[in-house]
């Protein structure tokens, strides 16, 4: 347990004590107790281990209290903090966490309005009723129920796309300042999951001060939630919240290492080293005494006689046998993409012409592209009927005629009906280059039906792949009900591609479903799904979810050269 884990328990105890209008004295000394073992260099649990030691040489710290601690680090918990949990509502507990409500505040809340719970706090603030408390006045009454959002938001996990874009400005602009020798980006966010809890920021500073005061006073943070000597967590203005941890150059690596995770990995990768009669923490790799590495990753993993893991792999999922035995994938990377096989234009619901999206694709570095607009079930984007769809495929014609140096498919993103049928006759489905067909509606429809719905489309000889296959939306709830291995195994039969949707909210099919398609032999796409020309941004994405699925560019259909790519079509 750490230092920092037995402080903020310490701390919790003395704020319910408060609230609940406990002697003063007492709810000092808890809170006396919490800052000194906050403050104090080595682990307490470390310390306790040592015969001669005596928490009450500790500053501050009596016979009582040093039962408690050490009872605490024993437990994991501090005995006397569950128990007063029975007396405090949950709901009081969490307004804690509001900024600017202190337990006095609190305590006036829950005794004189009766909130309860959250949802109490916030129909009170908004009948205007804590206003009228003594102590509190319109303005304390408005920022409570600012407060509030920032702490649901705080309790969501945000999207990739949105979490890689504030810790990667954050780690830009601590590098700036002077004495900083390296800011880096880990946890989740490094392994690139398709949703971050928290963000993490790893630096190595001469001086951890000015580190510090950069994020404090950073225009993307909100507030300091805590700051001690090399560590500091701050609560963005978006609500996420981020730890910076500042670490001496020798220990880099480790902490790297260590504070990217996953936490299955870090246990595996622990296991490891004590077989090998080496320890590993974030401060290094160590033998006995000595640091045998420590400064980098790749020396860290080279210590334990492993290759270099990259970070998208690190969930305990066969990586570190693969990686002792040399046998990890070379995973493939954004560079090796050639083609783009999902994307609209103002035909439908896109933003951009054909030929702005091919000029676009084209400056990408991309050779092939195809124009996947929406058939016309999708009436809500305008979808084609098979008339507008052949007018739409003669204006490809055009463009293509110009000769713009990329090639351009005739495709269509085509739904599977809810009845198991497409959206488009076979005949109009057969003058297509490429037919990415999808399911858009019905998604809550039994398995058998899901399946039977993918099967049709699989076994159709016109379909090229099936695009976003579960239609889930990141965080949201709808995600069709799918027997992957069946839906694989007939694919696989079929030639029947499999697309790893690369916008941030689909991501879909997702790590584990990629990986398992891999297994298939089947192809897989990686596709942008552009509604306009900014929207092949979003192709890293789609690579980073591959890459976690462990995929060798030789998986991925669309990193083959035109003439290769070609062979694959089933026209
Ligand atoms: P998140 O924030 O929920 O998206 O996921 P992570 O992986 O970023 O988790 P976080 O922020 O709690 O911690 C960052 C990394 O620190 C985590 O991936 C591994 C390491 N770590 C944190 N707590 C523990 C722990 O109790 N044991 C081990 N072995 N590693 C830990
Ligand atoms: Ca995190
Ligand atoms: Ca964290």
């Amino acid at each position: 347990m750490k230092n920092s884990e037995i402080a903020e328990q310490f701390e919790l105890l003395a704020d319910l004590l408060e609230i609940t209008g406990a002697n003063p004295f007492r709810v000092r000394a808890y809170r006396s107790a919490a800052r000194t073992i906050d403050g104090l260099a080595s682990s307490v649990a470390d310390l306790l281990k040592s015969p001669d030691f005596e928490l009450t040489s500790l500053e501050g710290i009596g016979k009582d209290l040093a039962e408690k601690i050490a009872a605490t680090v024993e437990l994991g918990v501090l005995p006397a903090l569950a128990e007063m949990q029975g007396e405090v509502p949950a709901g009081v507990v969490k307004m804690l966490k509001i900024p600017g409500l202190g337990p006095k505040k609190v305590a006036a809340l829950w005794k004189e309005l009766g909130v309860t719970t959250l949802e109490d706090l916030k129909a009170a603030g908004e009948n205007d009723q804590i206003s009228q408390l003594k102590g509190f006045g319109k303005k304390t009454q408005q920022s409570i129920l600012e407060g509030l959002l920032q702490v649901e938001e705080a309790g969501k996990r945000v999207l990739i796309s949105i979490a890689r874009h504030a810790a990667e400005t954050i780690a830009a602009d601590l590098l700036l300042v002077t004495g900083v020798l390296a800011a880096e980006v880990a946890g989740s966010c490094r392994r690139r999951k398709e949703t971050c809890g928290d963000l993490d920021v790893l630096a190595i500073a001469e001086d951890s001060n000015g580190a510090m005061d950069c994020l404090a006073t950073h225009p993307l943070v909100a507030s300091v939630l805590a700051r001690g000597e090399t560590k500091q967590r701050v609560r963005l203005k978006s609500g996420l919240e981020l730890d910076l941890r500042v670490v001496p150059k020798e220990s880099f690596g480790a902490a790297l290492q260590y504070f990217t995770g996953s936490k299955e990995h870090n246990v595996a990768v622990r296991k490891r080293a004590v077989e090998l009669g080496l320890k590993v923490n974030e401060y290094g790799v160590f033998r006995g005494e000595d640091r045998v590495a420590g400064a980098t990753e790749e020396e860290v993993y080279q210590a334990l006689g492993l290759a270099y893991i990259p970070p998208e792999m690190r969930e305990n999922r066969g990586e570190l046998e693969a990686a002792a035995k040399g046998m990890l994938p070379k995973l493939v990377t954004v560079a090796d993409i050639r083609g783009d096989l999902h994307m609209h234009t103002t035909a439908t619901d896109g933003v951009n012409s054909i030929e702005e999206m091919a000029l676009a694709a084209k400056r990408r570095g991309l050779e092939y592209i195809a124009i996947t607009d929406h058939s016309k079930r999708v009436t809500m984007a305008n979808g084609l009927d098979a008339d507008r769809l052949r007018a739409h495929w003669k204006k490809i014609e055009e463009v293509r005629a110009q000769n713009l140096g990329i090639q351009i498919l005739k495709g269509i993103e085509c739904d599977i009906l809810e009845d198991a049928t497409l959206d488009l006759d076979d005949e109009v489905l057969a003058e297509a280059d490429w037919v990415l067909a999808v399911l858009h509606y019905g998604l809550k429809q039994p398995r058998e039906q899901i399946q039977k719905r993918l099967l049709a489309a699989i076994t159709n000889p016109h379909v090229d792949a099936i695009g976003h296959p579960s239609g889930r939306i990141v965080g949201g709830r709808i995600a069709a009900d799918i027997g992957y291995d069946e839906i694989f195994q007939a694919a696989a039969e079929h030639g029947v591609m499999m697309e790893i949707n690369a916008n941030p909210s689909r991501l879909d099919l997702d790590d584990i479903q990629a990986a398992a398609a891999k297994r298939y032999g089947i192809p897989i796409v990686i596709n942008t799904d552009a509604h306009s020309i900014n929207g092949f941004d979003v192709l890293e994405y789609g690579v980073d979810q591959g890459r976690r699925a462990g995929l060798t560019a030789a998986d991925v259909a669309n990193t083959k050269p035109w003439a290769e790519f070609q062979k694959l079509l089933s026209r």
